[in-house]
């Protein structure tokens, strides 16, 4: 892996098209690229601080600086004493507004969904008040069960208007690439979250137990003028999935 590590920070080095100056973002990048290419897997460990400045001839100070970023990322974690690894769990920070998809490839996995329902129809009461829409209104329906390779990760129902999405058939795995296609895909986000048990059927969705730990999330997306263009109900495996937020003082 150390050798991946190195053959890769060298390759961005001398890449001149994404020339990145400062080596902890190189580094901070190479480190990525390598999870993406799966040259290293989720739970085994990163080289140690001082192998990798030896390796690259970098400073240790450069070395942290590049591996704080991605356990704030989520994409590393740290355990005291016993060195770096990469998640397991997958860590989702909550101020950045990503889709499934990208979270799974920004990890090396490949994402996609199985459709129970892709329909078009009439606005219900609740969709009305999510989406600000009048009744009577047409709206695009998505329910499918995420998947990273073969293991279910979410169940969710996407409700966007027919407005923006005149056929919910477009959206092969992502509704975000769906939507950005159409120039619409949302630039903020209000997301609830809860902590649920989840259901028999939902628990044999995602080839869990009833009575998991799961977490259910409603997220409304916004456009820039203020239109909600997304109302998603999602369910998420509460034993993979980490939502991280950070918090500042006023
Ligand atoms: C995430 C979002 C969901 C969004 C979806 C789009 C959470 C809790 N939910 O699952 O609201 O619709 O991504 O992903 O993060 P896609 O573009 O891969 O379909």
């Amino acid at each position: 892996m150390q050798n991946a590590l190195a053959d890769e920070y060298r390759r961005l080095s001398r890449d001149t098209t994404t020339h990145q100056p400062l080596a902890y973002l190189r580094l901070r990048r190479a480190i990525r690229n390598v999870i993406q290419h799966r040259d290293i897997e989720p739970g085994q460990t990163l080289p140690s601080e001082r192998d990798l400045s030896q390796a690259l001839g970098l400073s240790r100070v450069t070395v942290r600086k590049a591996i704080s970023g991605l356990v704030e990322e989520g994409l590393l974690t740290q355990r005291h004493g016993a060195g770096t690894f990469v998640a397991e769990r997958i860590v989702k920070p909550m101020s950045r507004l990503t889709s499934f998809t990208e979270d799974l490839r920004a990890r090396g996995l490949h994402p996609r969904s199985e459709f129970f329902e892709r329909s078009v129809g009439e606005v219900t009461p609740e969709e009305s008040m999510a989406l600000n829409l009048s009744p009577g209104v047409l709206v695009a329906r998505l329910h499918r069960v995420r998947y990273a390779e073969d293991e279910p990760l979410a169940i969710e129902r996407s409700v966007v208007p027919a407005s923006v999405l005149p056929d919910p058939h477009e959206v092969h795995d992502s509704l975000y690439e769906a939507l950005e296609h159409h120039n619409c895909r949302p630039v903020r986000a209000l997301q609830r979250l809860r902590a649920v048990l989840l259901g028999a059927r939902q628990a044999r969705l995602l080839h869990v137990t009833a009575g998991s730990a799961g977490l259910h999330i409603e997220r409304r997306g916004f456009l820039d003028d203020g239109r909600v263009v997304e109302f998603t109900t999602s369910w998420y495996r509460g034993d993979i999935y980490d939502f991280v937020a950070e918090l500042q003082t006023d």
